[in-house]
């Protein structure tokens, strides 16, 4: 198990128990982390407050990624909690209009395709930007951002989150590049079809669970729990001099051609 004593994060993305982004903080937390979270929107705050109370984490926030407002508070916020120094920085954020999720990729409007990459896309280098001078002021940090195949292959049905998980993608790797003379990591994890809050709700995701379970070398479906597991890797120091590489979470799924 990694050791995360003594170990400050920020945590963007949990929405209830089932997300990834809270797989990701119990794991970082049972290593000793003390972590910070944020949320979006008064619907979901209550239950993000009673999870991290469990965890015993000294602060909880509302965060819309959308507002540099926002982003730019949070992290200060995290900042003066954790007297300066942040090092770690968990990035499970992801938003399409779900008509945008169903129909033809050819229609995405103009506005609602921005819109996806402006909440999935861009607001990892808004945080990634907030948190590089705590990160320095700790000597170093590590980012780990989620993403899907969909970015790299078509995938129906996925259509404008795969070209906001393209551009994901892409900026880990300039992002690692930029934030590596500060010894900063970026990493991403892609993972298979897990049933949360953002999955369940899509049409056709019991088809995709029975392709996984026949095509996927494993032939079996991920966890939240082994994202958890993947993360708390990246996000510890056996991964020193891992950066700017995406970790697959997903029964081998990618590696085939059919
Ligand atoms: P989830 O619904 O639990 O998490 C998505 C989070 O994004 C929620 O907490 C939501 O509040 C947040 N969010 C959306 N719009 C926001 C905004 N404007 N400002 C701030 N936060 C906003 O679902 P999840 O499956 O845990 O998704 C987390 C990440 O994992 C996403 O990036 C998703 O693309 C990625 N992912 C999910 C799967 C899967 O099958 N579930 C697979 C691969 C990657
Ligand atoms: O990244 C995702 C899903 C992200 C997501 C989910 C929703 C549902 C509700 C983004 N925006 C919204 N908007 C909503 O209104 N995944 C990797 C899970 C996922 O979603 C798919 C998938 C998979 C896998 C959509 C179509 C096809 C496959």
């Amino acid at each position: 198990m990694a050791d995360f004593a003594g170990k400050r994060g920020l945590v963007l993305g949990v929405a209830n128990k089932r997300s990834i982004a809270w797989a990701i903080a119990k794991r970082l937390a049972d290593g000793g982390a003390r972590l910070a979270f944020t949320y979006q929107g008064d619907r979901i705050e209550a239950g993000v407050r009673e999870l991290a109370a469990t965890v015993d984490s000294p602060h909880v926030t509302e965060c819309d990624v959308r507002s540099d407002d926002h982003v730019a508070r949070v992290v200060a916020e995290a900042g003066e909690i954790f007297g300066g120094k942040l090092d770690l920085l968990v990035h499970s954020v992801a938003f399409a209009a779900a008509e945008d999720l169903e129909g033809r990729f050819t229609d995405t409007p103009r506005d609602r395709f921005w819109m996806a990459l402006d909440v999935s896309a861009y607001s990892l280098v808004a945080a990634a930007r907030a948190a590089e001078p705590l990160m320095e002021a700790a000597g170093g940090g590590a980012i780990v951002t989620m993403t899907y195949l969909g970015g790299e292959r078509a995938v129906p049905h996925y259509n404008v989150m795969g070209v906001a998980k393209a551009a994901l993608d892409s900026s880990v790797q300039y992002l690692a590049w930029d934030l590596g003379v500060k010894n900063i990591r970026v990493n991403a994890i892609s993972a298979g079809p897990v049933r949360t809050l953002a999955a369940r709700s899509i049409a056709g995701f019991p088809t995709m669970e029975a392709i996984v379970e026949e095509r996927a070398p494993l032939r079996r479906h991920i966890s939240a729990d082994d994202v958890g597991a993947a993360a708390a890797y990246l996000l510890s120091d056996d991964a020193q001099n891992v950066t700017g590489t995406t970790l697959y979470v997903d029964s081998g799924y990618h590696a085939m051609g059919m």
